[in-house]
């Protein structure tokens, strides 16, 4: 397949200046990584005296000593945080460098990561990848709000906290306004761009909307603010979920819209046909968009990545993942009495997307759009 064009190469141009994130570490030209190494080594070593001086002891300690440990937490925490999200940020700048996903997975083994939650280890689930160092069982609400009261007595340095606020604040703009720009360079892509797919979805979702994410979506692109907006694919990774969470999540929810967004493969792992036999039998109108790319594209990128300079690479050509020529998707779903458009004209995103959504919305019967993309 061709490479993607792009027609605004000044925009992808832009760089992300992430450096004031480690400023306070580095001298002006230092090497961010070793910087990065040095800012960790010092928080370390100021963990180990704090546990020193205060493991066993904190029922000897006044409100000032308390206070004291409480200020020395934040320093460190404030330290590991800031080149913790020049790691992320990089990383996310370009997540094809090894340098940078070297540099994460770095970070990822050195930060304590605290969480909260009724199970924090998920206990029930056989198999989920996500650290935990500390882990508050309890509801999130209810903990964070005793964390609250517990500082409230404390006499906090309101202008370091405002100035704290403020960086994260110009950090979190300056992200979202990557994001942004990242995805207006899919406006004119084809194939499709899934930035760009990801962000004309954001544009037509509302709070009762519910996103199932199987494979296709850059959740970055979305601004999720409700609980249950949103559900992505459980971590052990089993393909041919997504079609049926959808039907699940608009059975339970009849009064929501649900988009499910699923690969080519994961649809056919799916049972499109049975699945799309029971969204009419049981009046289930549900928007689906497929992402298809023809290809298993995980894993030719997994061959790829180990292999990079081996033989399939060198073809370009991924035998066993390779899942050409495409069916027409969308009449599957024709074929079950719903909507079905073919989509690969970027500038068509947006109005397929709106009467896809007007089939499932108004006549309330189950749509498909077939996006063409890389
Ligand atoms: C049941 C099951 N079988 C195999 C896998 C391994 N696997 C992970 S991603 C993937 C390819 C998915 O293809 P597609 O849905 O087209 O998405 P793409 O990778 O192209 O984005 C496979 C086979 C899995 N996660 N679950």
């Amino acid at each position: 397949m061709a490479a993607p064009s792009t027609s605004d190469p000044d925009l992808e141009q832009v760089a992300w200046d992430l450096s004031h994130l480690l400023a306070a570490d580095a001298g002006a030209g230092a090497d961010p990584a070793t910087t990065v190494d040095q800012t960790l080594a010092v928080a370390r070593e100021r963990s180990e005296a704090f546990a020193e001086r205060y493991r066993g002891k904190l029922e000897t300690l006044d409100a000032a000593g308390i206070a004291g440990a409480m200020r020395e937490i934040e320093h460190i925490e404030d330290a590991i945080g800031r080149v913790y999200s020049y790691a992320a940020l990089s990383f996310a700048t370009d997540t094809a460098d090894p340098a940078r996903g070297a540099l994460l997975q770095h970070v990822q083994e050195d930060a304590t990561v605290i969480s909260t939650g009724p199970d924090p280890l998920f206990s029930r689930y056989p198999l989920r990848s996500f650290q935990s160092d500390i882990s508050l069982a309890g509801s999130a609400a209810l903990t964070l709000q005793a964390l609250a009261e517990a500082v409230r007595e404390e006499s906090l340095d309101a202008a370091r906290i405002h100035e704290r606020g403020l960086a994260w604040e110009t950090a979190h703009t300056q992200a979202r306004t990557a994001l942004q720009a990242q995805a207006e360079t899919g406006r004119t892509k084809r194939p499709l761009d899934k930035a760009w797919v990801s962000a004309c979805v954001e544009q037509v979702r509302s709070d009762s909307t519910i996103i199932i994410n199987e494979l296709g979506l850059d959740v970055s692109q979305f601004g999720f603010e409700r609980a249950g907006t949103y559900f992505g694919a459980p971590a052990p990774g089993i393909l041919g979920w997504g079609l049926g969470a959808a039907l699940g999540a608009k059975l339970a929810a009849p009064d929501k819209t649900v988009i499910a967004c699923i690969g080519d493969g994961s649809y056919m792992f799916g049972a499109p046909t049975a699945a799309h036999w029971v969204a009419r039998r049981m009046q289930l109108p549900v928007l689906f968009i497929v992402w298809n790319n023809a290809r298993w594209n995980a894993v030719a990128s997994a061959t790829r990545g180990l292999y990079p300079d081996g033989w399939t690479a060198h073809l370009n050509s991924y035998p066993f993942s390779d899942l050409s020529p495409s069916l027409d998707w969308e009449l599957v779903c024709q074929a079950a009495g719903g909507y079905g458009e073919r989509v690969e004209d970027p500038a068509e995103v947006q109005g397929a997307l709106e009467r896809a959504l007007r089939v499932v919305q108004q006549e309330q019967r189950q749509a498909l759009l077939n996006m063409v993309s890389a």
